[in-house]
């Protein structure tokens, strides 16, 4: 008997605060939306879970920037996600929303029987209070100056020009975002839950247990492990999220990554009546495809709250993938560098299978990836043109013109090498298309897929049926030869269906249409077969399955993404109140203060990365006299190799500071650009240490 009996496929809801881009496809959605097509194709008890994750600070911040209610937002964003993700062909049996009663029900019984069995400690702690707005202040709620790049908007939880991870404690200067007031320090009660008590069993379940997860997700879950866990707070003050369910908690509400995942619980239960069967028997088989910011929160905190509350299943396998960069820089949905789902279906209506190609053969799967509209080109082009579209009309042309439109028979008296070499090659290709699939391997999954029609041409080219009938004679006394050509090519053509169905739902559609097969064909233990379709079956004409993308189409699609740039910086600074509001203009100083600073030129003579810290690089800068260790947090914006020689302004008398235990003496002056980061230096080169006055 198969260990597992059904399968529970989750991905991750995505905040309702903005649409959704390609980005997150290729994260998540499209390799969970293949895997599950697969498993249907199989007839797999399966069921794909899916929703927005409506709470949490990121709804609040996107309110209070459109100057409208949360309620508002979640509202718009769930309409425009929900319609990118169902004409992308995302299947899920149930897109639900964190905001349903089904949910705030869940989520609150999920506590309140954690609660009520003493999974959690009530600990006091001093959080930032806003006195003017009479509320707490979560940290992204606070700005200030970042300690490490000086950048005087950055927030309490993160720096988002040097990408470095904070806490408010560390913002010099700090302000609330909502009434610029300096924040106070004021006592609050939360409940905690240890996940240090879970880590024995954390330790086995996970990396005893689940040896075979993908490297970038056990890795990572290995270092949270061995740098120990902590108590983490599962409640927040807020006025906006899920009540906490106990009598002393007026203005308490459950800490958003307590609720989301418990989403897809919520949404199982409204999908079916069934639901249990899925949480709750071992034989379900429960994976999260998720992208790499969320794995701590799938692997490490969701499982520890199933395990607490007791009585559900763990994730079997949890299959991340990295983050997708576009043409060479990283998504920034602040900036508006991305390519968006919802515009994307409007600029190439009927394409659909065509960026799940592309975004499936370039999946960040192992390490972050590029996606480039002129590959996007190359791809659809050479590959889904040029390879499978051509294989497949060419079968349909010529079994038209050679074999009077219907399925040819085939001969097993003139059956030749080249015959039986396809036949094995399609018996092969099944059986590495499902091994890759079964293992999350959907890059090569798909590329099998592509070389099973590589294969098809190959055959094509070499049988040259038109040249076998190159006159009636010649045809007729070919006729055999010709018949068995286009026999196997048709059942490869069926064939490719199956394979491609996962991949290109649209397309197989199409291949079915053509062929004048059901849809049931497309079933799993159809592929590798050669009865697919019947001899003597009349078959539709052919239809063309892609068509060429233009170099103007590319061109366009680059400047918009460079106009949308641009628009994005022009409306957020004047027009749209930001979240951090522009820092008001620093008081006059008085030139014995600016006096004080000494700044001097230095020349970078050595780069590394810091080791654990992806933000950070350790500079070993020469000032003539000494050399300089600074630690700077420009590490996602320059390459080590790339900097060793420039020539940097340096603030060489700020008192010492350590980060990640390496004491940086001294600070680099940058210039931001639109969240570009510039080095501030000499017009020409001088001698390093030369003062700057
Ligand atoms: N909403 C984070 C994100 O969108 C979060 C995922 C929740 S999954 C339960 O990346
Ligand atoms: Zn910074």
């Amino acid at each position: 008997m198969a260990k597992f009996n059904r399968y529970l496929i989750t991905a991750a809801l995505p905040y309702a605060n903005g649409p959704v881009h390609i980005g997150h496809l290729a994260g998540c959605y499209l390799p969970a939306d293949i895997y599950v097509r697969y498993l249907r194709a199989k007839k797999a008890d399966v069921k794909f879970i899916g929703g927005t994750d409506e709470h949490g600070v990121p709804i609040t911040i996107k309110a209070m920037q459109e100057n409208v209610t949360p309620q508002d937002i979640v509202d718009k964003y769930y309409k425009i996600i929900n319609e990118s993700f169902a004409e992308m062909g995302i299947s899920f049996d149930i897109f639900s929303r964190t905001s349903r009663q089904v949910h705030h029900e869940t989520a609150a019984a999920f506590f309140l029987k954690m609660y009520n069995d003493g999974r959690f400690e009530e600990k006091e702690s001093e959080q930032y209070f806003d006195e003017v707005k009479q509320m707490f202040l979560a940290d992204r709620y606070i700005v200030g100056t970042c300690p490490v790049c000086g950048n005087d908007r950055a927030y309490g939880d993160q720096c988002e020009r040097c990408g470095t991870s904070l806490s408010p404690e560390e913002l010099i200067n700090p302000r609330s975002a909502l009434s610029d007031a300096v924040p106070v320090k004021k006592k609050t009660k939360h409940w905690y839950m240890p996940l240090q008590d879970y880590e024995p069993w954390l330790r086995e379940w996970l990396l005893e247990g689940h040896k075979e997860w993908k490297n970038n997700v056990y890795g990572q879950c290995k270092s949270w492990l061995d740098n120990g866990l902590q108590s983490r707070a599962m409640t927040r003050d807020s006025n906006w999220g899920i009540k906490v369910p106990l009598p002393d908690a007026e203005g308490k509400v459950l800490y958003v990554w307590f609720d989301a995942p418990i989403g897809y619980i919520s949404a199982t239960k409204e999908l079916t009546p069934n639901w249990a069967d899925y949480w709750c028997k071992d034989d379900t088989k429960l994976v999260h495809f998720i992208g790499k910011d969320n794995i701590v929160f799938h692997c490490i905190i969701f499982p520890a709250m199933l395990k607490a509350h007791g009585g559900f299943v763990v994730p079997e396998n949890v299959p991340a993938n990295e983050f997708l960069n576009i043409e060479g820089e990283k998504v920034s949905t602040s900036r508006n560098w991305a390519v968006w789902v919802h515009e994307y279906v409007k600029d190439f209506p009927d394409q659909q299978d065509v960026l799940r190609y592309v975004l499936c053969s370039t999946a960040p799967e192992t390490k972050d990836n590029d996606f480039t509209w002129k590959d996007f080109q190359d791809r659809n082009n050479n590959e889904l043109v040029a390879i499978f579209g051509n294989f497949i009309n060419r079968t349909m042309v010529l079994m038209h013109k050679l074999c009077n439109g219907k399925v040819p028979a085939f001969h097993a008296d003139v059956k030749d090498a080249k015959d039986d070499a396809l036949m094995n090659a399609l018996q092969e290709a099944k059986q590495k298309i499902e091994d890759a699939l079964e293992n999350f391997r959907f890059r090569d999954a798909l590329q099998e897929m592509m070389n099973t029609a590589r294969e098809g041409n190959r055959y094509l080219q070499e049988k040259q049926p038109w040249i076998l009938a190159k006159t009636p004679e010649l045809q007729a006394e070919n006729q055999k030869l010709i018949d068995n050509c286009l026999h196997l090519c048709l059942q490869l053509t069926a064939n490719l269906a199956i394979f491609s169905n996962p991949f290109l739902p649209f397309t197989a559609k199409k291949i079915c249409h053509m062929l004048k097969v059901v849809d049931r064909m497309l079933e799993w233990e159809n592929a590798g077969s050669l009865k697919l379709v019947s001899v003597g079956y009349s078959l539709r004409p052919p239809e063309l399955l892609f068509k060429k993308v233009e170099d103007e189409q590319v061109k366009a699609q680059v400047d918009k993404l460079h106009a949308g740039l641009k628009k994005s910086a022009a409306v957020t600074t004047p027009a749209t109140p930001p979240p951090a509001p522009a820092a008001p203009p620093k008081a006059e100083i008085q030139f014995d203060d600016f006096a004080k600073l000494d700044l001097r030129v230095g020349t970078i003579i050595q780069a590394e990365k810091v080791e654990k810290a992806d933000k950070l690089l350790k500079l070993l800068v020469d000032l003539g006299t000494e050399k300089r260790t600074v630690v700077s947090g420009i590490a996602m914006h320059f390459k080590p190799e790339d900097i060793v020689g420039k020539q940097v302004t340096l603030v060489a008398n700020l008192a010492p500071r350590k980060m990640r235990g390496i004491e940086s003496q001294g600070m680099i002056l940058m210039a931001e650009d639109n969240g570009k980061l510039v080095f501030v230096n000499p017009a020409e080169m001088v001698s390093p240490g030369s003062g700057v006055s």
